[in-house]
């Protein structure tokens, strides 16, 4: 396939979780052959790029995101001669490769990590990771008060003797980014994938790897979620995390055409966010403001504007998001009524309150066609386009995300958007594999496969690649956007170029519809009615 050098900028970028995405050999995990099984269906889909969770060597202590070696395929998932397969197929079927690098920390069985415990205290073995003495007499403190996002301290003890951080689970040891040999190795990993074919990478916790760690360690009690950043704490954000991506810029444009990346941070968007999408570092970043908001117009509108304000400037990509592997499905979180939070529902197994199927999906087909309708970029999450739910459900011995240990067992964590997807209305896992699946998929799932879907007109897997044909032919390379005051505080509305016309529907009225052809709606229209919870997009001469 040939792609021009800026073609990440307006690209629909499909998210795959491959241990649930298709399995090919029946041992209830998926693999690189189921999804090469599946690159026509993606194709039919209408994406331009797929991008791969994790599929190293891995013990799955946090489902791929902790890694033994990052130039290997995990033998589960298969080869790096499957690898190479999958990359020439999907390039066959007009499918560009984004894989997931994962700089912020390896695996605690990686060999560096092992070879650091054995080493002990003050071996240069130990400087590839963050090791400290303890506080207290006996140094049966933790070093600092710095915290793990899955919950508890992050520094864990080594055999009564040093501690060492990690940010996330125990099993994934924080990397130390002061170190030469750190920084080389992964110029080193983005050059052999690169050489292998990949189109892009997806950074991990981008905005985490350059630490303060002078001593004394500075306090940082808080997650950077809630924080509001300047360049200057100690953990998140910082100023000097931005040369580690200029050198990294150096490899993408030593390609032609250059590699695409986009940085995750998980903190508030703001204007500091898009930096990391400057040209001269990764070009783009996920911008999850949208993905955060509740159902609402005003809410949608004020974080839709401020991005377009935030990203302005910069010259990097524009990027939107509405679910992903680490949050749930948003079709139920739209239909929680505001103020219940996903983690409480989640803890009641989705029957405090139970949420309405038919509200859900409204509401999520509608925010659907309002995201594709944005300028720049959209991620896409495996499964979304079938409409599924998040299963609320899952039994406690069932759960897999360290976020269900960690946090005391007070959140269930993120494997309800995480269960293996249904091909077909039967057989042993839904057509997932010839086996089973590695986490139980519900009953409803039949009427959600991709074969019940593909036969119903009206599904949401339809409307999705109508929406994509759509998109392709009206979206352009054109960036622009103007909100239109219907007047309606319900509405919400914006003009693209070429008299493309949107509205969203937020009320559960129908409201009056905008003149104009009609080109693709979220739900069946009532004649001249704008049925409520529905988005439009319409054509004007
Ligand atoms: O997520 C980064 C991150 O900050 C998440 O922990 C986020 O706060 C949480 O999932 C929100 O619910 C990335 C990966 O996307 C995630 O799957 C990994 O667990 C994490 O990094 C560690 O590698």
């Amino acid at each position: 396939m040939s792609l021009d050098s800026q073609w990440w900028r307006t690209a629909v970028v499909y998210q795959i979780y491959p241990r649930s995405f298709a399995d090919s050999d029946g041992d209830g995990i998926g693999d690189l052959a189921g999804i090469r099984s599946r690159l026509g269906y993606l194709a039919e889909l209408g994406v331009d790029a797929i991008w791969l969770s994790p599929f190293y060597p891995s013990p799955l202590a946090d489902g791929g995101y902790d890694i033994t070696d990052h130039r290997d395929v995990d033998p589960r998932l298969g080869t790096l001669e499957d690898f190479v397969a999958l990359v020439e197929d999907a390039h066959a079927h007009q499918l560009a490769v984004i894989i997931d690098i994962v700089p912020n920390h390896t695996s605690d069985q990686h060999p560096w990590f092992l070879a650091a415990v054995a080493a002990g205290a003050g071996s240069p073995e130990r400087e590839r990771y963050i090791f400290r003495d303890g506080a207290g007499p006996d140094g049966e403190q933790p070093p600092s008060d710095w915290r793990s996002h899955f919950g508890g301290s992050a520094w864990q003890r080594v055999d009564g003797g040093q501690w060492y951080c990690h940010l996330f689970a125990r099993e994934q040891p924080d990397l130390n980014w002061d170190h030469p040999q750190i920084r080389e190795y992964f110029l080193g990993t983005l050059r052999f994938w690169a050489d292998l074919g990949v189109d892009g990478f997806r950074i991990d916790v981008a905005h985490s790897l350059a630490k303060d760690l002078s001593e004394p360690l500075r306090s940082q009690p808080n997650l950077d979620r809630a924080l509001p950043l300047d360049g200057t704490d100690p953990l998140y954000d910082r100023e000097e995390v931005h040369e580690i991506y200029r050198s990294w810029r150096a490899v993408f444009d030593s390609y032609d055409p250059p590699k695409m990346a986009v940085a995750e941070t998980w903190h508030p968007t703001t204007s500091r966010t898009y930096l990391y999408a400057r040209p001269s570092e990764l070009g783009q970043v996920f911008d999850f403001s949208l993905l955060k908001a509740e159902w609402g117009r005003d809410e949608f509108l004020a974080v839709i504007r401020r991005s377009l304000r935030d990203h302005q400037g910069v010259g990097g990509g524009l990027t939107w998001v509405l679910s992903s592997h680490d949050v749930p499905r948003h079709p139920s979180r739209y239909a929680l009524p505001l103020g219940v939070t996903p983690e409480d529902w989640l803890r009641s197994n989705g029957s405090r309150p139970a949420v309405d199927p038919a509200a859900a999906q409204r509401r999520g087909r509608a925010a659907t066609l309002l995201m594709l309708a944005l300028p720049g970029s959209a991620y896409l999450y495996q499964g979304e386009e079938l409409g599924l739910l998040e299963v609320a459900d899952l039994h406690e011995d069932d759960l897999r995300d360290p976020v269900w240990e960690r946090s005391g067992h007070a959140l269930k964590g993120r494997d309800g958007c995480r269960v293996p997807l249904p091909w077909t209305r039967g057989g042993p896992s839904f057509g997932f594999g010839p086996g089973g699946a590695w986490l139980p998929q519900p009953a409803w799932f039949a009427a959600h496969s991709a074969e019940a879907q593909a036969a119903e007109p009206d599904s949401t897997l339809n409307l999705y690649r109508r929406a994509l044909v759509l998109r392709r032919a009206l979206h352009g390379d054109d960036l622009s956007l103007d909100w239109i005051d219907t007047g309606d505080p319900e509405l919400l509305c914006f003009a693209r170029r070429n008299g493309w016309l949107v509205v969203v529907n937020f009320s559960a009225r129908p409201k009056p519809l905008p003149s104009g052809r009609v080109i693709l709606a979220s739900r069946s229209l009532d004649g001249d009615q704008l049925p409520g919870e529905t988005t439009v997009w319409i054509v004007r001469p």
